[in-house]
């Protein structure tokens, strides 16, 4: 077996390590947990010996480089330091010799002077040279360690931006279709669809099954407004709101419309006959709009448009249940995208939206939590926009969210991490040739994290984000909240944490300097 792949087996198996053994098992069981137990201690042993002789046998390797790199390196500064100060030298000679010159004959001196000047200038270009070439030979070198690194990784075989391509395609497609069926109702007013998640910021930790999400902002519709209520009874962690939805009157006033009755003003009679029901009677609960019913209706819809868009003649529509979103999949034979449309009703005019996506279990369903998928999207875009094209910074974020795969690290925690990178270093210096670099920094602000228990959340509270990612003032001033909460609470998270950083860190440098 491939000693990597043997590693990441055994790992694997070091993560699933039995829970504790509930009282009532019977003793065979109890028996064969402990043999296992005892196996994967046995396992772990032979694989910390195995870790500590490679890392040992690199570390030397490591050294040695080193060594012989500085040695070179001093060589040359030793020897641009030599001529230099030979110049100084010269210089000051023929300094004094020009000056006795001077007091002698005029003309002699002005021909020296000229020649002693063509002489400095072309040793002073000479010098630059060397330290040019220093340079030069320093970027190389890094340059060299950059590609072996890009060619360890054994990169995903995705084409993330023809996939996201084809979606928004799709979705503006759709969009059409929402507008001209929706036309007349007073269903919510569906915006153009956001691309937001791991695709559309150009990375995906998976190879298979990447998910292409979408966001679809939502408007009140005639007569109706949207009003969002901090639900304080939720957690600290997260913000959750309500859409409070209301009518208004559209007799007068800026919501005129004559096409329309107006739902407070006109008889109810009068309504029921002539008129679609309002939302409050279609999507809402009480007077709060509701995620389960919208996401229900958004699979109607998905249902109903398909057959209507040219897409539909070459792929097929696969509708997968969810609650809180609208997912399906389109397969054509050959290729197959999956995706998810989220909505949520924007936060003035920010990049902040409180949606129908969560990570809890069971949220009720008209608590839309707070999202900053979008502002995280346009963050990735910033940086897109400033960085040079051949930049590796989501290749190193690439790398860190699959190397974690069934390590204790959230890619979310990863992400964050090199959005903080990204937002101090320059967009410049995440080139072939910085790759080593930046990719320590990441381990080293994962040490930094694991060690103060302590990672903020990269938006919430941050007031450093560049000026054209617009947030709510409550969102941008607000209270940091530490991602890591849960190894300041729990002792054992935490030492559970250093463990896995430590496995991580042997894996991370195992990849980097596998001998061939
Ligand atoms: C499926 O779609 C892909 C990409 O659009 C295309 O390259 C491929 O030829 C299609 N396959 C079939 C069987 O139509
Ligand atoms: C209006 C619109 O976006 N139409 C697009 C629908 O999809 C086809 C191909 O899939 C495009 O060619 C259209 O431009
Ligand atoms: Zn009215």
């Amino acid at each position: 077996m491939d000693p990597v792949v043997f590693l990441f087996v055994l790992l694997k198996s070091l993560i699933q390590y039995p829970q504790p053994v509930a009282d009532g098992l019977d003793e065979e069981t109890r028996l064969r947990m402990e043999v296992r137990a005892k196996h994967l201690e046995w396992e772990r042993l032979h694989l910390e010996q195995e870790m500590e002789r490679v890392t040992r046998k690199q570390v030397q390797l490591l050294k040695l480089v080193t060594v012989a790199v500085l040695l070179v390196y001093l060589l040359v500064l030793w020897f641009i330091g030599w001529k230099s100060s030979l110049r100084r030298e010269v210089d000051e000679e023929e300094n004094r010799g020009a000056n006795e010159e001077q007091l002698g004959n005029v003309a002699a001196h002005e021909e020296g002077n000229a020649g002693n000047e063509a002489v400095n200038e072309a040793e002073i270009a000479e010098n630059n040279n060397d330290v040019e070439i220093a340079v030069q030979e320093e970027d190389d070198f890094d340059d060299r360690i950059g590609q072996v690194i890009m060619e360890r990784i054994q990169w995903p075989v995705q084409d993330l931006q023809a996939g996201c391509e084809w979606i928004t395609n799709l979705m503006d497609n759709y969009s059409l279709y929402f507008c001209h069926v929706l036309a007349n109702s007073f269903y919510p007013v569906l915006q153009r669809a956001i691309g937001v998640g791991s695709a559309f910021e150009g990375w995906s930790p998976r190879e298979q099954d990447v998910v292409y999400r979408v966001l679809i902002p939502m408007t009140p519709p005639r007569g109706h407004s949207f009003h969002l209520e901090l639900d304080s009874a939720g957690q600290r962690q997260v913000r959750n709101f309500r859409v409070r939805v209301q009518l208004e009157c559209t007799c007068t006033g800026e919501q005129q419309a004559e096409d329309m009755l107006c739902f407070l003003h006109h008889p109810e009679e009068e309504l029921r006959r002539n008129q679609g029901p309002s939302l409050l009677d279609t999507l809402c609960t009480g007077s709060y709009l509701d995620v389960q019913k919208t996401a229900r209706w958004f699979y109607q819809l998905v249902r109903a448009i398909w057959p209507a868009l040219p897409q539909s003649h070459n792929w097929h529509l696969v509708l997968l249940p969810s609650t809180r979103s609208c997912q399906f999949k389109v397969t054509n034979g050959s290729e197959s995208f999956r995706i998810e449309m989220l909505f949520g009703v924007r936060r003035d005019d920010s990049a902040v939206f409180v949606s129908s996506q969560t990570r809890e279990a069971h949220t009720a369903s008209t608590i839309w939590p707070e999202s900053y998928a979008v502002a995280e999207v346009e963050f990735f875009k910033h940086i897109a926009r400033q960085a040079p094209p051949d930049s590796l910074h989501l290749k190193c974020l690439q790398f860190f969210t699959r190397l974690p795969l069934g390590f204790g690290f959230s890619t979310y925690t990863m992400k964050t991490i090199v959005m903080y990178l990204l937002n101090v270093t320059p967009v410049t210096s995440w080139r072939r040739r910085d790759l080593l670099e930046r990719l320590q920094d990441v381990m080293d602000s994962l040490r930094l994290c694991v060690q103060t228990k302590h990672l903020n959340h990269f938006i919430v509270g941050n007031q450093r984000l560049p000026q054209d990612i617009n947030l709510p003032p409550d969102v941008q001033t607000g209270e940091k909240y530490n991602l890591l909460h849960n190894l300041a609470q729990d002792p054992h998270a935490h030492s559970q944490a250093i463990h896995e950083y430590l496995v991580l860190k042997k894996w991370y440098k195992r990849i980097l300097l596998a001998e061939d």
